[in-house]
């Protein structure tokens, strides 16, 4: 037989060898004669599978709520500062982009981790909250700067009723509510948040729709492609701000004096 040199990389998710790339073996021109639209090429290029169209319309639900959330949180902060400071395109996205993680933006997947093993094990929202008080981890998809029980996240009752109408399943969904009934008996700001409500709706994705083996379902919240979900919606907006900075001509940015404590 035909022996072949070892190669030094391994893809398994696009082609572009042939007369036209290929997304999953989807050739490009089947992607737009169907008429498909961004949630399916997610679907292909991370889960390398067709999703069902109530699967592949909540990713692009997520995308548009997570697109922005106005100028003053970290990531448009960044880029704004950033841009402001002469700084090219892809440097102001990044910058805004690094700011994504576990306080902000990045708590999907955790909130997919923890919320999945907390129900997984029957414990109820007080073992669950209780423990990881003990643990020092504050409860991922838990808590906002602004939001609060009697001001309620939109994005998350958006998401709450598109899936209430159209998933087989919720119920990592409601457990991660009963979560918040019991952190909100705590403190008014402990709401269930949009990392939360996507980590745990996506847990409700990846069970409800038949279309992932529980062994694939543990290899990505494991590896972690969800938080890749606010990274993706979040450069919308950043690259957003960082055209908006250059329109306006807006000049270096330095914060005032009089906005820092200085003391020793
Ligand atoms: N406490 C989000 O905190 C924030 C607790 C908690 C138990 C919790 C905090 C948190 C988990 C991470 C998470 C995603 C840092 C947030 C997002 C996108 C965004 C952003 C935007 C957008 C806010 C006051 C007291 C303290 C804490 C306790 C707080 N959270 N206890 N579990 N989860 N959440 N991040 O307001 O006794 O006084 O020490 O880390 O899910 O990022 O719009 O801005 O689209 O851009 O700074 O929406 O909740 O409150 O730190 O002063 O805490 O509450 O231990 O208790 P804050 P702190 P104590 S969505």
């Amino acid at each position: 037989g035909k022996v072949r040199a070892p190669t030094h990389i391994i893809s398994t998710i696009s082609d572009d060898r042939g007369e036209e790339p290929t997304y999953a073996g989807v050739p490009m021109s089947s992607i737009v004669e169907q008429g498909l639209g961004v949630g399916d090429v997610i679907s292909l290029l991370w889960f390398k599978r067709s999703l069902p169209r109530y699967c592949t319309r909540f990713i692009e639900i997520c995308i548009m709520l997570c697109a922005d959330h106005g100028p003053c949180v970290s990531g448009a902060h960044n880029t704004i500062v950033t841009a402001r400071a002469g700084k090219d395109l892809v440097s102001s996205l990044v910058s805004g982009l690094l700011t994504i993680g576990p306080r902000f933006g990045g708590a999907i997947d955790d909130a997919a981790r923890y919320f999945k093993d907390a129900y997984d094990r029957g414990l109820t929202p007080y073992e669950f909250v209780e423990s990881m008080k003990k643990k020092g981890i504050r409860v991922p998809g838990i808590g906002h700067r602004i939001k609060r029980g009697d001001n309620r996240d939109k994005r998350v009752e958006l998401l709450q009723e598109f899936s209430r109408a159209n998933f087989p399943s919720v119920k990592y969904m409601e457990y991660a509510v009963e979560v918040e009934t019991y952190t909100l008996s705590k403190s008014n700001n402990l709401v269930l948040n949009v990392d939360g409500a996507i980590g745990s709706l996506f847990l409700d994705l990846l069970a409800g729709s038949g279309m992932f083996t529980k062994q694939e379902i543990d290899e990505i919240v494991g590896i972690g492609y969800l938080n890749g979900l606010f990274v993706l919606a979040r450069s919308i907006g950043l690259i957003g701000h960082t055209f908006d900075q250059k329109r306006l001509k807006q000049p270096l940015y330095r914060h005032p004096w009089e906005d820092v404590l200085y003391t020793k």
